[in-house]
């Protein structure tokens, strides 16, 4: 097994919507032990602490969209934060809400194309998040990630994406809320998309193992970013954001065991863990352990797959 550097980046970011909580996330999966899991498995962890925002103008939240001001604070900050850790390993973005993603993925896809590498980005989530300001009727910014690292417009005062992530280079797996303005535009894009309907009658493997043949064949980076609510709410209740009908707890380890396999990931989010609605701890535990299988932890060792 491969050892990793894993730089963990507390992004306590809860200005992505109205129902605060996910701001306690970073300290919730600290206390749940995910840096013995991942030491245990032979890596070395780097804790970077808790992140703020950059500097930004006070919000007065007066129009449609939620504390526009507060997340290009953190966009600019992570978006910095994501370069700077691709240079020495593995970035974990400990959330913090969906929002977190505006930075994220934007800083690792700068790195990539400084590399002369392409960006792949693998989204697990109940929801599409392909919103633009202009389009969300919540006027939250956590449905909004995909949209603006893809390039799409009226991102007013949001930093410049230098290096849009290219529609056919994203995947989703798990979706189950759609908004209707997201569901035009997604079928008018390149964007892989694979509904719980499509899990249910042809399993997780497919879809995702041909995803990750792509990224190999295109020596890319591949960023991964975990929802919460990708899970079904019985298993992962601690979201604000509940739909039913989510990822098992097997269909969820089972995909962080492939990504594993493949030794294709590059980055990771950890977003929408509301610790304030968990039970004992147990949705934050979850994650830890689909964080460790993602990074090596395993039953069995299995002969080399197809994708690697
Ligand atoms: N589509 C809805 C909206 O834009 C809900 C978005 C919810 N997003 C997250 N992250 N919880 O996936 O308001
Ligand atoms: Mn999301
Ligand atoms: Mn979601
Ligand atoms: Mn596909």
């Amino acid at each position: 097994m491969t050892s990793k550097t894993c730089i963990l980046i507390g992004a306590p970011v809860d200005s992505g919507k109205r129902r605060a909580g996910c701001l306690m996330g970073p300290d919730a999966y600290r206390t749940a032990g995910l840096g013995r899991a991942i030491e245990s498995l032979g890596h070395k962890v780097i804790d970077q602490g808790n992140l703020r925002p950059a500097t930004h103008e006070r919000d007065t939240n007066d129009g449609l969209v939620f504390a526009r001001n507060e997340t290009i604070g953190w966009t600019n900050r992570l978006i910095r934060a994501a370069e700077e850790a691709m240079t020495e390993g593995l970035p974990i973005f400990l959330g913090g809400d969906h929002s977190l993603s505006l930075g994220s993925v934007v800083g690792v896809a700068n790195h990539a194309a400084k590399e002369g590498r392409p960006q792949f980005v693998l989204w697990l989530d109940a929801h599409t998040d392909f919103h633009t300001p202009a389009t969300s009727d919540s006027g939250n910014l956590h449905g909004t990630p995909v949209g603006y690292f893809t390039g799409r417009p009226d991102f007013a005062g949001f930093p410049e994406v230098a290096n849009p992530v290219p529609q056919e280079n994203v995947c989703m797996i798990g979706l189950r809320s759609v908004d209707t303005p997201e569901r035009l535009a997604l079928e008018a894009s390149d964007i892989h998309r694979h509904d719980m309907r499509d899990i249910d009658e042809n399993g997780i493997a497919g879809p995702l193992s041909a995803f990750l043949q792509r990224v190999k064949d295109a020596n890319g980076m591949l960023h991964v970013s975990l929802d919460v609510d990708f899970l079904d709410p019985s298993v992962a209740p601690a979201v604000g954001t509940t739909v039913p009908g989510g990822a098992t707890v097997r269909e969820g380890h089972l995909v962080c065991e492939m990504l594993h396999d493949s030794g294709l990931m590059t980055s990771l989010d950890l977003v929408e863990l509301n610790p304030f609605l968990d039970e004992r701890g147990r949705t934050a535990h979850l994650m830890v352990d689909l964080c460790a299988s993602a990074l090596g932890r395993r039953v069995f060792d299995r002969p080399t797959r197809s994708y690697q």
